[in-house]
């Protein structure tokens, strides 16, 4: 089956090289993480970190590989329709739980009403790695176990408005992680979709997090900057971020 994704459906990409940053290993294997500071890491509020060229390449075209697997299902990935008849731009897909507006269930009843892929558990220990390292804190991803994961794929138009994470009955930090192309990231305040807010960009391979006073912030994407991706990810246009959450749901 094929996925309808520009960018997103021609895998084979060459290995590289390239391989710097704090990750540690593959995304599938524990290994020793970095926890001093590093160039470029930067708080942009109480808790609320971004930590440019976190993934290596090699880290980034496995997630480009397991995206574009549950892009193709079971529940496939699709662009959300919106309650009062609106869609959006952004093309989502989900793990471990379906997002819709604005709940979240175990089949995707807006797609085909599958059952949504299990979260795997090499993605639990990349979450942990992620808030060790956003924290700098080597026991910060202790008790941190996300359950769903929001993949969104932008082409060149796509845009993200402000909002909300704020279905998940839970305040544990939500992990962002960026590959392909570069976008302006606005990250908000949690009174407010308007200013004051701040502009980023995060580039591929970006891993930002948000949690404690910012976990509710309001946050989105205005601005793809199509071109600026390394099709060496696996990806040749478009860009991909995960987000991963803890729903707080049982079930
Ligand atoms: O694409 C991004 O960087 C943000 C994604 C996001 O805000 C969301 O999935 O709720």
């Amino acid at each position: 089956m094929s996925t309808p994704l520009p960018g997103f459906d021609d895998l084979g990409q060459p290995a590289g090289a390239g391989e710097s940053n704090g990750a540690g290993g593959g995304v599938r294997t524990t290994s020793v993480d970095r926890t001093g500071p590093r160039p470029g890491r930067r708080e942009l509020a109480p808790g609320a970190v971004h930590v440019p060229g976190w993934l290596t390449l090699a880290q980034q075209r496995e997630l480009v590989t397991a995206c574009r697997d549950w892009a193709r299902g079971p529940a496939p990935i699709r662009h959300t329709k919106l309650p009062r008849g609106g869609v959006m731009s952004v093309q989502t897909v989900c793990i471990g739980w379906h997002w819709q507006p604005y709940a979240y269930t175990r089949t995707a009843d807006d797609v085909n009403g599958a059952r949504v892929a299990e979260f795997p558990d090499w993605m639990v220990e990349l979450g942990r790695r992620a808030l060790v390292a956003a924290y700098q804190d080597s026991s910060a991803g202790d008790d941190y176990t996300p359950d769903t994961a929001l993949i969104n794929f932008y082409d060149g138009q796509a845009k993200l408005g402000m909002h909300q994470d704020k279905e998940e009955r839970s305040s544990a930090p939500v992990v962002s992680l960026s590959i392909g192309d570069t976008c302006t990231f606005r990250f908000g305040n949690a009174e407010t979709r308007t200013k004051p807010y701040t502009d980023i960009e995060l580039a591929s391979g970006d891993l930002f997090v948000f949690g404690g006073p910012s976990r509710f912030a309001y946050h989105g994407v205005p601005k793809v900057r199509p071109g600026t991706g390394d099709p060496a990810t696996g990806l040749t246009s478009g860009r991909l971020n995960i987000t991963m959450r803890v729903t707080g749901l049982d079930g």
